[in-house]
C-alpha cells in the first residue's frame, strides 16, 4: 500500500500490488494500441531495469492486471509512482494518464459494473519534446510502475485530502484542518464531516456541492492534549475524518499528524522555539538491484545508517519520496527538505513550467502532513542569474509558498556571487564543491567565510540575514580506489575533503543545517545532455555512477564513513538534539 498505515476503515481499498503481464515494445511496433498478448510477467512495484535484458532499456512497456468487482460502483485507482509518463485504460477504455514518476495520482471511473476488468498502463520512460523534467542528467530516469497501486470503491461523494496545520497557541497545541470532497455523483450533495483526533472531535458542515465540483470545509481542534514531534520524541497521533450523508456514514480518511511548528527567525531555523541544527545527506532514490523502486527493508536500511552516522537530516535529491520513506523518517524523527522534481532542469521547453508545478502541487498536497518535512524546495541549481531565470524562480518558488503557508522555502544554488533570486528563499542554500570541481580542501573555510559574508551584504540581493544551509558538498570515491597520496577519485581524498567541510560547515556560527552530497553512489544517465543549462556527461561519472556516496549502491562503506560518523558526533555535542 501507498502508507505504512491503514488510511481507510470504512471505504473498500485493495492493493493492486504483485504480479502483473507485461509486453516490451521492443520495435515500436504498437503504435499506441494496447496489446492483444502479453508474453511475460514483472512484479510491482518495481523498475523494469531489475529485469537482466531490459537493464538500460529506454522506450515504452504495456502492462495489465485483471481484477474482480463484486458490486457496480466508482472506481479510483491511485498510483504512488509511474515512471514516468503513463496511459491508463480500463476494459480497453482510455480514462487517464500522467506524467512525472515522483508523486501519487489517480484515475476515477464512475458507475462500473460488476465483474472482472483489466487495467491496462503504458509506461513511457523516453526522453523528448514531452518530458521537460526527466531529461538525461545525473540520475538515472528508471521505467515501470515503480512504486504502489491502489483500488478504492469510493461512494459519490468521497474524501480526497485532509490538510491540518499544528499550531501552538498560548502554550497549548491545536490543529487547523482543511477537508476536501469530490462530489462525481449526477446529483448535487451535501454531507457533514468529523474529524477527530486525540480524543476530540470538530463537526463540519459541507457546502452544497453540484454534480463534479469539489467542497472544502475547514475548522480547528483546540486545547488537544498531546505530546510535540521532534528528533527525540517523534509523537504521532491518527487524524480521522468521516464523512456522514443523511445520518449514514459513507466515506472516511486517516492520515497521521506530528505537532511541531518550524519557523525562520532571523538566521536561525527554529522547531517548537528551539534552535535547530541540521546535519545530513541528499538522498537518491537509487539502487543497483531495485533502481528507483526501494522497498521498504532498504528504506529502513538507509535510515538505520543515518542513524548510525549520528545524522538528523534528509534532503529528498532531486524530486518528491515515496510516501513509505517520509513515514517512516515521521516514525523515526529525521528532519526532510522535500523538493520537486528538478536538476540543472533548462527552462526554456514549453511544457517546463506546467510540469513542474504539476510536480510541486502533486507534492505539497500529498505530502502536506508529514512532520518530518521542514521546509519545500525546488529548481536545484537552475538559471538564476538571467532575467528569465528570475522570473521563473519568482514564478516556482512563489507558487511553492502559495500552497503553503506553514513551512519556509528554499533552493539549492550554484551560481554563487552571481545569483539574483536569493530573494524569493525563506532559507538561502548553496551547493558548494570547494575541493572537488575548484580550489583544494585547504580552501573551503576561506572560501566560505568570504561568500557568507556576501551573502550577508545588499549585493546578495535578499540573502542577507536568512538561515544558510549548505545544501551539498563531497568529493568522488570510486569505491576500491586507494592511494596513499589521496589522488583525485580515491576513497582517502574523499576523507581528506569532507573531513575538512565537515568541521567547517558543522560549526560555523552562520550555518544552520549541512547536507553532503550524497548518501550513496548511485546509476546516472548513460546519455549526455547538451543543454547549455545543464552539460551532463556521462563521461564525468566513472562506472556511469555518481561516486560521490560515503557508501556506495550497495551501501558498503568507504573510508569516509567512520570520519563522517566521528564529526556528525561533534555536531550532536555541540547543537545536542531536540
Ligand atoms: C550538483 C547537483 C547534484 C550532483 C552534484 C555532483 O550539485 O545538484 O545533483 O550532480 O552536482 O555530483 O556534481
Amino acid at each position: 500500500m501507498l502508507r505504512s498505515f491503514t488510511t481507510h476503515v470504512v471505504r473498500p481499498v485493495r492493493s493492486l500490488d504483485g504480479l502483473w503481464d507485461i509486453r516490451p515494445e521492443l520495435n515500436g511496433t504498437s503504435r499506441g494500441k494496447a496489446p492483444r498478448s502479453y508474453s511475460r510477467k514483472i512484479e510491482v512495484p518495481s523498475a523494469w531495469e531489475s529485469l537482466p535484458d531490459l537493464w538500460d532499456f529506454r522506450g515504452t512497456v504495456w502492462y495489465r492486471k485483471k481484477f474482480m468487482t463484486e458490486t457496480q460502483g466508482n472506481l479510483r485507482l491511485v498510483f504512488g509512482g509511474v515512471s514516468h509518463t503513463a496511459k491508463v485504460l480500463l476494459d480497453g477504455k482510455e480514462v487517464g494518464g500522467h506524467y512525472d514518476a515522483f508523486t501519487p495520482w489517480e484515475v476515477v471511473v464512475p458507475q462500473v459494473d460488476a465483474g472482472e476488468h483489466e487495467v491496462v498502463v503504458e509506461v513511457d520512460n523516453r526522453f523528448g519534446d514531452h518530458s521537460a523534467l526527466h531529461i538525461p542528467n545525473d540520475y538515472y530516469t528508471y521505467g515501470g510502475i515503480t512504486r504502489p497501486v491502489e483500488l478504492h470503491e469510493v461512494p459519490d461523494q468521497y474524501i480526497e485530502n485532509i490538510f491540518a496545520v499544528p499550531r501552538l497557541y498560548r502554550g497549548k497545541w491545536q490543529l487547523d484542518v482543511r477537508v476536501r470532497v469530490k462530489n462525481i455523483g449526477q446529483d448535487a450533495a451535501f454531507g457533514t464531516l468529523k474529524v477527530r483526533i486525540s480524543g476530540q472531535e470538530l463537526l463540519l458542515t459541507l457546502p452544497k456541492m453540484e454534480s463534479g465540483e469539489n467542497g472544502e470545509v475547514s475548522g480547528t481542534l483546540r486545547n488537544l492534549a498531546v505530546k510535540p514531534w521532534c528528533e527525540t520524541h517523534p509523537n504521532l497521533y491518527p487524524l480521522q475524518a468521516e464523512l456522514w450523508e443523511e445520518g449514514e456514514l459513507c466515506d472516511d480518511l486517516i492520515d497521521r499528524v506530528g505537532f511541531r511548528e518550524i519557523k525562520v527567525k532571523g538566521k536561525k531555523l527554529y522547531l517548537n522555539g528551539e534552535d535547530l541544527h541540521l546535519r545530513g545527506f541528499n538522498r537518491h532514490e537509487s539502487s543497483p538491484i531495485y533502481g528507483c523502486a526501494i522497498p521498504t527493508a532498504l528504506m529502513a536500511h538507509d535510515l538505520d545508517l543515518f542513524d548510525d552516522l549520528n545524522c538528523n537530516f534528509l534532503r529528498t535529491c532531486h524530486y518528491p519520496n515515496d510516501q513509505r520513506l517520509l513515514d517512516m523518517c515521521d516514525e523515526r524523527g529525521i528532519y526532510v527538505w522535500e523538493e520537486s522534481h528538478s536538476r540543472q532542469t533548462p527552462f526554456d521547453p514549453p511544457i517546463f513550467e506546467a510540469q513542474i508545478k504539476q510536480s510541486t502541487l502533486e507534492m505539497v498536497e500529498n505530502h502536506y502532513n508529514h512532520p518530518c518535512i521542514l521546509m519545500w524546495g525546488s529548481l536545484n541549481e537552475c538559471e538564476s542569474r538571467t532575467p528569465e531565470g528570475v522570473e521563473m524562480h519568482r514564478e516556482v518558488i512563489g507558487y511553492l509558498k502559495s500552497l503553503d503557508h506553514s513551512r519556509p522555502v528554499t533552493y539549492a544554488a550554484n551560481k554563487l556571487k552571481e545569483d539574483k533570486c536569493l530573494g524569493f528563499a525563506d532559507i538561502v542554500s548553496f551547493n558548494i564543491y570547494t575541493g572537488w570541481y575548484g580550489g583544494g580542501p585547504e580552501n573551503i573555510k576561506g572560501f566560505i567565510d568570504d561568500f557568507l559574508s556576501w551573502v550577508d551584504s545588499p549585493e546578495s540581493l535578499g540573502g542577507k540575514g536568512k538561515p544558510v544551509i549548505i545544501s551539498e558538498f563531497g568529493a568522488g570515491a570510486i569505491p576500491g580506489c586507494r592511494n596513499p597520496q589521496a589522488d583525485f577519485w580515491s576513497e582517502e581524498y574523499q576523507v581528506v575533503v569532507l573531513e575538512e567541510a565537515l568541521k567547517t560547515y558543522l560549526h560555523h556560527p552562520r550555518i544552520c543545517g549541512s547536507a553532503i552530497w550524497q548518501f550513496c553512489d548511485g546509476r546516472v544517465s548513460n546519455e549526455p545532455n547538451p543543454s547549455p543549462d545543464n552539460t551532463f556527461s556521462p563521461m564525468d561519472r566513472p562506472r556511469c555512477m555518481n561516486n560521490k556516496g560515503v557508501v556506495d549502491e550497495y551501501r558498503r562503506p568507504k573510508l569516509s564513513y567512520p570520519v563522517v560518523k566521528a564529526l556528525m558526533a561533534t555536531a550532536v555535542k555541540k547543537h545536542g538534539k531536540i
